[in-house]
């Protein structure tokens, strides 16, 4: 049966981040991704001047009429929401649609660089909070994880120890699974470290960092990585997966940011990502 995922996140016309990028990235996979967008953007936010508007209207529209077909999905993709106002409406959403073999995946996506984007407020850092708790998988990058976990965001180099520290408590707040993405821009190397409660240990899945500063690639990331585990992979293979595939998204791009800020030119790894993916 081919698999079928409700990604819940903004539609941003320019610069490659969001629905933009993880609906690519799930149909290379072979799998169906229904959108259910929570914000239009005329780009996403690194532009000046972007057009918003908030979907919380049509996306009750849109849960009223699907709730009378019958929709099923195997996981639940929880991104960029245009603010607390919305947890209602996804509240609504898993009630319909969260069944009791069905995924959650949680990308809580309040910020990066050490910044909280603007629009993020003490109310929407709880609502990630609670939704955090019942997913099976959350992916913050390093600035989300302190922010989740109410701690100062470090600047300095990555430390196993820390990360690790991190990661247990990520899943002490309620996750069943962590992914923490990113790097601190200075080791030289980028990736992410995962954990879940059947592993052991954790594992990283590193590469080199490579130059330019791309917005959208936690999303591909994510969307590699929800395909990869979808498709039967475990987690420590689906991260290995997801990082070589953004890597192959940046490898020889122009990383001007003049280029960069619209997006990474993910089209040409798609068909390495489909062949990996492969049944
Ligand atoms: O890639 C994260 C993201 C998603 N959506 C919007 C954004 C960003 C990052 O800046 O601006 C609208």
């Amino acid at each position: 049966m081919q698999r079928h995922i409700l990604v819940i996140q903004d539609l941003s016309c320019l610069g490659r981040c969001s629905l933009l990028a993880a609906l690519p990235v799930f149909n290379a996979a072979g799998i169906r991704a229904t959108p259910l967008p929570t914000a239009l953007l005329s780009s996403h936010t690194g532009f000046p001047g972007a057009a918003r508007r908030d979907l919380s209207e049509d996306m009750a529209a849109a849960l009223g009429q699907w709730e009378t077909l019958g929709l099923e999905f195997d996981a639940i993709h929880i991104g960029y929401l245009a603010g607390a106002g919305q947890l209602p409406v996804i509240e609504r959403a898993l009630g319909l649609f969260l069944g009791e073999n069905t995924r959650l995946f949680v990308d809580p996506v309040m910020g990066d660089w050490g910044r909280a984007y603007s629009y993020c407020d003490g109310a929407l850092l709880e609502g990630f909070r609670s939704l955090c708790a019942r997913a099976d998988l959350i992916l913050p990058n390093r600035t989300e994880a302190a922010l989740l976990l109410g701690e100062p965001y470090s600047k300095a180099p990555d430390r196993p120890e820390g990360l690790l520290r991190q990661l247990k408590a990520l899943l002490a707040l309620g996750a069943r699974g962590a992914v923490i993405t990113g790097s601190n821009g200075q080791s030289g190397y980028t990736g992410a470290v995962c954990l879940s409660e059947g592993m052991l240990s954790p594992r990283a899945a590193l590469t080199a960092q490579l130059p330019g500063d791309w917005p959208g690639t936690g999303d591909l990331f994510a969307a590699a990585l929800e395909a990869a585990l979808l498709k039967g992979r475990s987690l420590e293979a689906a991260c290995e997966t997801a990082v070589q595939f953004v890597a192959r998204c940046l490898q020889g791009a122009d990383a001007s940011a003049q280029t960069a800020r619209f997006g990474a030119p993910f089209e040409r790894a798609l068909p390495w990502l489909a062949l990996r993916l492969a049944d």
